[in-house]
């Protein structure tokens, strides 16, 4: 079904401004704080530091299944460590004997028999591209805030990376078995902790500081990280912001209940007719499935119509400025340029929204997918204390607008501090990029044996197997992108191998692709052969050089995942 139709023409220009004033600067919001200390300060455009809520130390659970002895034992050894740990320089694997740990900003982790941390992933920890004011990440976080913006919404960002495994899972209803919980998808830093998977990690903390303000809406930007797939598309890091909108029940003392409620749908149909138009094709089909999708029982189901009409338009809106702004500035095909944009909804499944939605754009002939969402799950919003408020909320992928927004080819341009790179972009401006050189590939082909067990698969505290090959969209809760068809052995997982790839390797790697797989038909051992494109968007890497590094890739293979060369 077809809800709204007319293009939308925007002339190229070399160089475009962001069409929308940057709202953000007026805006005095709070911080977020344990306990209940609010700091309130009001901000030139700077989002806040949406710090940490619950302690980081507790103890970690594969140190409890360990005899009492032991651990008297081990106790003032992992303590003198971990205090030590505060000394040493940030973001580095420290190893002392059998303890290894790391300072991740500002606190000390111990390792654990769960920890699954790289030296390489660690490194990326404290870049904060989301904050560098003439970086491609900074500009579009400034794009989506100026859609998302004061009065309704107060913008922020957090800094440190580590997440409890209580606030990024257990909060938001993933259950226990769920696949993005899986060592092969999600960094551990501890059997507590992980490298937050998405932004939602955040959501039962600022839900609680709405409930305490009676605020209405927020934006939250971070980094976020996942064990996947090598591709232009993938990286381990990579940028999210979430945003929820909440409408409060007023109920005034000389009104019920159901008056209350009837006043709160007019409000909502207000805000909608409120929003600015668009003129996007947009694909709207179906939009509630009762069996599939369902309403949550403590809802009107006419209300939460109204919140999903308020949640689409809105971020529709989000789309149209993105795209008029990249139109604008030359990016993408210019024989599709006059044709409007086409975007669709289709049904996801999260754990923590009924129901859910995702939003998927045409753009040079497939459907990207750019958010998930969907009306926020009743208990999470009563646990915040606000069983009388009902609300909407959104995941969205920063890297995947900015790609298409600047014309950006490869993810882990991004990271790039090539000046030839960061110097093309300017805050408050779209400029289409320009690529400055295409240097050479060089493939290199490993084929192994796969073994009978992997590190990954043997876990003491029962975290699941991944069991989805390359698919790492699991961790962001849409489990339903888990896929069934697993391609490998059970206890072996393909993004272990893509781990040892990209620790070795770091950004010289383009891609990693499965080429040949196959079964021996007498010993019924499977062999796979992987190609790796080695390929620097800076220069051109020597034979020699990456000779080395295939050979690194090869040898940490054989050691840690225990295959075997064919
Ligand atoms: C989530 O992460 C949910 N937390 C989103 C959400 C928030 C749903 C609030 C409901 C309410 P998902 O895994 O689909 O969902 O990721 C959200 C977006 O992040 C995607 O739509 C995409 O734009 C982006 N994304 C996901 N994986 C990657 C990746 N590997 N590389 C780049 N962008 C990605
Ligand atoms: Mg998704």
């Amino acid at each position: 079904m077809r809800l709204t139709v007319t293009g939308v023409v925007v002339r190229a220009a070399r160089s475009a401004r962001i069409t929308t004033p940057q709202r953000v600067t007026s805006l005095s919001s709070r911080v977020f704080r344990t306990g209940c200390s609010i700091r309130t300060q009001s901000t030139q455009a700077a989002p806040q530091e949406f710090p940490h809520t619950r302690p980081h130390s507790r103890p970690a659970e594969g140190d409890l299944l360990k005899s009492q002895k032991s651990i008297q034992e081990e106790e003032p050894s992992r303590r003198a460590f971990q205090n030590r740990l505060k000394e040493e320089k940030a973001n580095t694997v420290v190893q002392d004997g059998a303890l290894s740990g790391a300072n991740v900003s500002g606190t000390s982790y111990v390792f654990d028999s769960i920890s699954n941390l790289s030296p390489s992933i660690l490194n990326l920890t404290d870049r904060r591209l989301y904050d560098i004011p003439d970086h491609p990440i900074c500009i579009t976080r400034k794009l989506i805030e100026s859609v998302f913006s004061a009065p309704f919404y107060t913008n922020h960002t957090v800094a440190d990376p580590v997440s409890t495994t209580a606030d990024n899972f257990d909060a938001l209803g993933f259950p226990a078995d769920h696949p993005g919980r899986s060592r092969t998808d999600t960094y551990y830093v501890d059997s507590k902790h992980v490298l937050r998977t998405h932004t939602s990690a955040h959501q039962a903390a600022a839900f609680s500081h709405m409930a305490r303000t009676k605020s209405s809406g927020y934006t939250i930007c971070a980094d976020v990280y996942r064990r996947d797939s090598i591709d232009r598309s993938h990286f381990p890091v990579f940028h999210q912001m979430e945003g929820a909108r909440i409408w409060h029940l007023n109920q005034p003392e000389n009104r019920t209940r159901l008056q209350a409620m009837k006043m709160r749908k007019e409000r909502l149909r207000e805000d909608i007719a409120s929003l600015e138009g668009h003129n996007l094709i947009v694909e709207d089909a179906p939009t509630f499935d009762k069996a599939r999708n369902p309403f949550q029982i403590e809802h009107d189901e006419e209300e939460v119509r109204l919140v999903v009409q308020h949640l689409k338009r809105n971020f529709e809106l989000l789309i149209h400025r993105i795209f008029t702004a990249a139109t604008a500035a030359g990016v993408g095909d210019p024989s599709t340029k006059d044709e409007p944009l086409r975007v669709r909804w289709v049904e996801a499944y999260f754990p923590f929204t009924s129901p859910s939605f995702e939003l998927e754009v045409l753009w040079q002939g497939e459907w990207l997918e750019l958010v998930g969402s969907g009306v926020v799950q009743q208990p999470i919003l009563s646990k915040a204390g606000m069983s009388r408020s009902i609300g909407w909320a959104w995941g969205v992928g920063i890297e995947r607008l900015a790609m298409v927004l600047f014309g950006i080819p490869d993810i882990r341009l991004f990271w790039s501090q090539d000046p030839r790179f960061l110097s093309q972009f300017k805050r408050g401006t779209v400029t289409k990029y320009e690529p400055f050189s295409k240097f050479p590939a060089c493939y290199k082909d490993v084929a192994f044996w796969v073994p009978a067990t992997s590190p990954s698969a043997a876990s003491p505290l029962n975290i699941p197997d991944g069991g989805n090959a390359g698919v790492a969209a699991a961790a962001g809760g849409d489990a339903t992108k888990a896929n069934p068809a697993e391609v490998q052995a059970s206890a072996f997982h393909e993004n272990d191998v893509m781990e040892v790839v990209r620790d070795v390797g770091g950004t010289l790697v383009e891609d990693v692709k499965l080429t040949d797989e196959f079964v021996h038909p007498k010993s019924g051992r499977k062999s796979l052969c992987y190609r790796i494109n080695y390929r620097s968007l800076e220069r051109t890497l020597t034979n020699d050089e990456v000779n080395a590094l295939h050979g690194t890739v090869t040898e940490r293979l054989v050691g840690e995942l225990g295959v075997e060369l064919r």
